[in-house]
């Protein structure tokens, strides 16, 4: 089978790890490069020996044979590159947030859907093997009746030591890591039928909010509880790793830290440890979520060539969307907001 020719749009901080994270992926052969300071493009370029560079994304799109798109900008740019791609009639795969207002994602979706081009996010968060393997042990439905979950994302990491850029957010962390976690919520328990939150913010040197809490009601009654922080130190402080917590009528489940996964029902109590695959070129500090984006490109890449269902499509990805920005409204208004 031919590899699938594609070009990544925008080479900033996360761009290297995705593009390691495709060359682990057989199938795939990154041919082009954009950036609009084409010298960031170029030492990219040069280190894993992509052999075109442009600083004119619709130049790219004109003179290369692709397959589909890789856009890794800041999520502002991303309808306006999504749509270049799509008028190509290529396919997309977008980084999360999709876009920075719930209407701009819905007119990506709607333009996606209108050309019958894919649209895909690259939501990777729920590729991580802990959470995965947890999801296992939910189907499994030895836990019984679910009664009530939670998910910490608790750190005091320097997030914006590397990406600077959040810093300026004035809607910080829902939209950078309440994505990934009601995401996952999702991923988990199904969909979200009520949602209430709170959010604060403690950084004195940023513009959006740091903390954020959030309890839905989802289908089947589940209630679950997301708590968020990027301002907090505490004995579990171990950035990026994401605990999760379950109670059931006959179980519980509980991933720590480590991965360690722990499950009690009636029949007594089991222990696993669930390590990431470990890369090379994963940053150390990052190795559990560098990790995802292989499983991640390689879900989106069997959707591609037409074998499998993605999971992370634009439209799922709107539903995601959809909680984070009725968290922002709950928390502006204070009040319980009922999705449909
Ligand atoms: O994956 C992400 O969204 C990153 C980080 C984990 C650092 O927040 O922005």
């Amino acid at each position: 089978m031919r590899p699938l020719r594609f070009a990544i749009i925008g080479t900033g901080f996360w761009s290297r790890y995705q593009l390691a994270g495709w060359r682990e992926v057989p199938g795939v052969e990154c041919v082009a490069l954009f950036n609009r300071t084409r010298a960031k493009a170029a030492a990219l370029a040069k280190e894993f020996g992509v052999p075109a560079v442009y600083d004119d994304a619709e130049a790219l799109l004109h003179r290369e044979q692709l397959d589909f798109v890789d856009i890794i900008t800041d999520a502002g740019t991303h309808e306006h590159f999504v749509n270049l791609a799509l008028e190509h009639g290529l396919p997309v795969i977008c980084q999360k947030p999709m876009a920075p207002e719930l209407a701009t994602a819905r007119r990506m979706v709607e333009a996606a859907r209108k050309r019958n081009v894919p649209l895909y996010i690259h939501e990777n968060w729920r590729w991580q093997a802990p959470i995965r393997a947890f999801k296992e042990v939910l189907s499994s439905g030895k836990l019984g009746r679910l009664v009530r979950g939670r998910i910490d994302y608790a750190h005091s990491f320097p997030v914006f030591d590397n990406q600077p850029f959040l810093k300026e957010l004035e809607q910080f962390i829902l939209t950078d890591i309440g994505t990934h976690i009601l995401d996952v919520a999702r991923f988990l328990w199904g969909e979200a039928t009520e949602l209430y939150c709170q959010t604060r913010r403690i950084h004195p040197d940023i513009k959006g909010e740091d903390v954020a809490t959030v309890m839905m009601r989802m289908t089947d009654d589940v209630t679950v509880t997301a708590n968020m922080s990027y301002a907090s130190r505490w004995e579990f402080d171990r950035f990026p790793e994401t605990l999760i917590y379950v109670e059931g009528r006959d179980g519980g489940a509980s991933l720590g830290l480590d991965g360690v996964l722990k499950v009690f029902t009636r029949d007594g109590a089991e222990h696993f440890r669930i390590q990431p695959k470990s890369y090379a070129w994963a940053d150390p500090a990052y190795a559990l979520i560098h990790a995802s984006i292989v499983d991640c490109h390689q879900n989106l890449l069997g959707a591609l060539r037409g074998e499998a269902p993605a999971e992370t499509t634009g439209e799922d990805n709107l539903k995601t969307l959809e909680l984070v920005f009725a968290a922002y409204d709950s928390a502006a208004e204070g009040r319980v907001i009922h999705l449909t």
